[in-house]
């Protein structure tokens, strides 16, 4: 008999335009792992609420997000693709593991600390507890592995902390996720401000590359990126931060390593390698947005993709709520 594959699960907020830094610290793990495991990727509209998002709008960067996932080469009859409203027991799970989360815990969260700085006239508890509904992602799925960007690891080792409690006071209940964070492009540093993430809430700063942008956006950005007073590309994180970004977006768009990049232009000065690297990326996002602008004109397609998902995730997701359920003296219905 076939040994059990090894379950992923991942999301990612539709609280705005996918960026690059998304592509590069998850979605290409997502793929490259996708042959290998079962493979749930969700779009995680519930934890994009934490922070005010314009209906309409929420509505179609989900859809927007759906046919990138899929133009970046996840195969829908292949992974579960699905949105995370559409199976309740992702509310239900959260709200449990809300009670077995420590409010000490909680407020140590990097990621909270951050976005309630950001966001200080509406602190909401959804912020604050925004990680037991993470958990609950990746908990319902009896998940191994979870592909994320270095920012998540915090968040991916609460849950482990979560899991082990409800395991000890309960028994076996939850597999132990682990994070998987890549060697190259695990945090992206904006273009403009390189001491700070790439993310799409901060587009205005002009320090940002999303999938859909176009040819000439992309260039743009590129040539604007913040470098430094000297002339040398060198890999140097800690006193070329600038340089070292574009170097590793550079490596992760090309496989090229850090030496071979250092030695493709010693010499050259910044023009040529930022010229070099937005090429770079222009090709690498040229087809995934292309396929998706077509994806995006089949609106019955990706209704069909995101209800066949729902509807395997919520057969998996049933299977852990139920076992949590009785574990914790609920009546069966
Ligand atoms: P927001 O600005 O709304 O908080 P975001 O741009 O930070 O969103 P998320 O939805 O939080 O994006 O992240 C999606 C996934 O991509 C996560 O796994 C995260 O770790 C990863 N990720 C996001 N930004 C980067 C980045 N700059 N570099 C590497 N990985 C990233
Ligand atoms: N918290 C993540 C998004 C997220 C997620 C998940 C990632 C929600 N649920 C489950 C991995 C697994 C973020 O802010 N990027």
């Amino acid at each position: 008999m076939d040994e059990k594959r090894k379950v992923i699960f991942s999301g990612i907020k539709p609280s705005g335009a996918l960026t690059l830094g998304s592509y590069l610290g998850a979605l290409k793990n997502w793929v490259a792992l996708s042959d290998e495991y079962e493979c749930y990727y969700c779009i995680v509209d519930m934890h994009a609420i934490t922070v005010r998002q314009d209906p309409a709008e929420l509505r179609r960067n989900t859809l927007s997000q759906l046919a990138q996932y899929i133009s970046c080469g996840l195969d829908p009859s292949k992974n579960v693709v699905f949105i995370q409203s559409h199976v309740p027991a992702h509310a239900e799970l959260g709200w449990v593991l809300d009670c077995y989360a420590m409010f000490g815990e909680l407020s140590r969260m990097t990621q909270f600390k951050d976005k309630a700085a950001k966001n200080a006239d509406n602190i909401n508890a959804g912020l604050f507890t925004y990680p037991c509904l993470m958990a609950a992602d990746i908990l319902l799925y009896q998940t191994n592995l979870v592909p994320v960007g270095e920012d998540q690891k915090q968040h991916v080792e609460l849950t482990r902390d979560i899991a082990h409690r409800f395991n000890t006071i309960y028994g076996d209940t939850f597999a132990m996720p682990e994070p998987y964070i890549p060697k190259v492009g695990a945090r992206i540093m904006s273009l403009t401000e390189p001491d700070s993430k790439m993310s799409k809430s901060e587009r205005d700063g002009g320090g940002c590359v999303c999938l859909m942008d176009k040819p000439d956006d992309i260039m743009r950005a590129f040539k604007r990126a913040v470098t430094d007073s000297e002339t040398e590309v060198r890999f140097d994180p800690a006193n070329k931060k600038g340089v070292s970004n574009l170097m590793s977006i550079y490596s992760a768009a090309t496989g090229r390593s850090y030496a071979e990049i250092e030695s493709e232009f010693a010499g050259k000065g910044y023009g040529a390698f930022k010229l070099a690297v937005g090429e770079s990326v222009v090709e690498l996002l040229r087809p995934i947005r292309e396929r998706a602008e077509d994806l995006l004109k089949n609106k019955d397609y990706l209704v069909q993709v995101y209800r066949d998902g729902a509807e395997k995730a919520s057969r998996a997701a049933a299977r852990t709520l139920r076992k949590v359920y009785k574990k914790i003296g609920f009546v069966e219905r």
